[in-house]
């Protein structure tokens, strides 16, 4: 299968994310992307295709336009302040205050953000664009006849609301693709998120839509990232009431508790019946990700590729999280290479 890439990614890297009350040398960070690509040449899996310009009108109907304006301006606002640090929010409009985007950056930060973790740097804005035509190009190439694509986004998409970034993310390419797909004439779309993360923005802009299916697994939210959203009884509201599924599991979940997760979202995504596949592909399942509590051997991910490749539809992979360094190529190219063999 083809894999869309480009160098802007490396834009993107903070030199400071905030984890355990200290700033860390980012999880999220463009090392991840190198040994991805190295993995796909030593597979002789490199077939690598340049992204288009991003198509804005897309984006538009996954973010709100005051969103996308805080994005595009934050840095140079932040810049404007002549602060020594990145771009990092301090105030939230928590609960009983007022839900209104404030003039000063110090407020925009904390009105737009869901996770305070996150910094914006200068690269920021051109970096996440790249990555979501990355997703974007991949969906044209399915959704023009390929049976499959990886999209090699960087940075990630899945924590990304309408207005809210976090979690690593600023757009959520893998909701972009979904719409791409929808926009290409598709009539169901499928997302299956099997990033260790919930899928929150993902869950968050389908919530009430019949158009798209999202399934999630996931680390319980009483214990894991993001805390507030991703329990098994958000089932999706109005017309998208039966169109969410949630699979939260505990800690030290393993690959037999993890595949029966899998089948069952796969029977739910085979009785849908979508026309189109996303897989946020997040290899930060892995027994030894640095802040997980999965355990999925590097093999499960050749297995659980396959198990992908049985829906036999149109699928598109979307890179998301996976942050043990040393084993996300060969992880995140089992699933690709599982899923090609099947
Ligand atoms: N102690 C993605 O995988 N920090 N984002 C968690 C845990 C944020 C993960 C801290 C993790 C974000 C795309
Ligand atoms: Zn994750």
């Amino acid at each position: 299968m083809k894999t869309v890439l480009n160098e802007v990614h490396r834009q993107h890297f903070p030199k400071g994310e905030l984890y355990g009350g200290e700033l860390v040398v980012p999880f999220e960070r463009p090392e991840r992307w190198d040994i991805i690509v190295e993995q796909l040449n030593s597979m002789e899996m490199a077939d690598f295709v340049d992204p288009d310009p991003l198509d804005m009108e897309t984006v538009q109907k996954i973010h709100d336009a005051d969103f996308l304006r805080f994005l595009a301006t934050a840095w140079d606002m932040w810049a404007e302040e002549n602060y020594a640090g990145e771009a990092l929010p301090t105030v939230i409009p928590a609960r009983r205050m007022q839900q209104r985007e404030p003039d000063h950056i110090d407020g925009k930060l904390g009105y737009f953000c869901m996770a305070i973790e996150t910094a914006i740097t200068s690269g920021t804005w051109v970096a996440a664009c790249a990555s979501a035509a990355v997703a974007q190009t991949g969906q044209r190439l399915v959704s023009g006849g390929e049976a499959s694509a990886f999209a090699l986004c960087r940075p990630p998409g899945h924590h990304a609301a309408r207005d809210l970034y976090g979690g690593y993310c600023f757009l959520n390419n893998a909701a972009i693709a979904a719409q791409g797909f929808l926009d290409a004439g598709a009539s169901r779309v499928a997302v299956l998120d099997v990033d260790f993360h919930h899928g929150n923005g993902t869950q968050d802009i389908f919530y009430d839509r019949s158009d798209v299916l999202f399934a999630s697994l996931h680390g319980d939210p009483r214990t894991a990232f993001p805390h507030f959203l991703g329990f098994a009884d958000e089932t999706g509201k109005g017309e998208g009431e039966g169109f969410n599924v949630n699979y939260p599991m505990p800690s030290g979940t393993d690959f037999q508790t993890w595949g029966n997760a899998l089948d069952d979202a796969c029977a739910r995504i085979d009785a849908y019946a979508p026309d189109a596949v996303v897989v946020s592909l997040g290899v930060d399942t892995y027994k030894d990700d640095p802040i997980s509590f999965f355990r999925l051997e590097s093999e499960n991910f050749s297995t659980y590729g396959a198990r992908i490749a049985k829906l036999a539809r149109p699928t598109l992979f979307v890179m998301e999280g996976g942050y043990a360094v040393e084993e996300i190529g060969t992880n995140t190219v089992n699933v690709l290479e599982g899923f090609e063999r099947a």
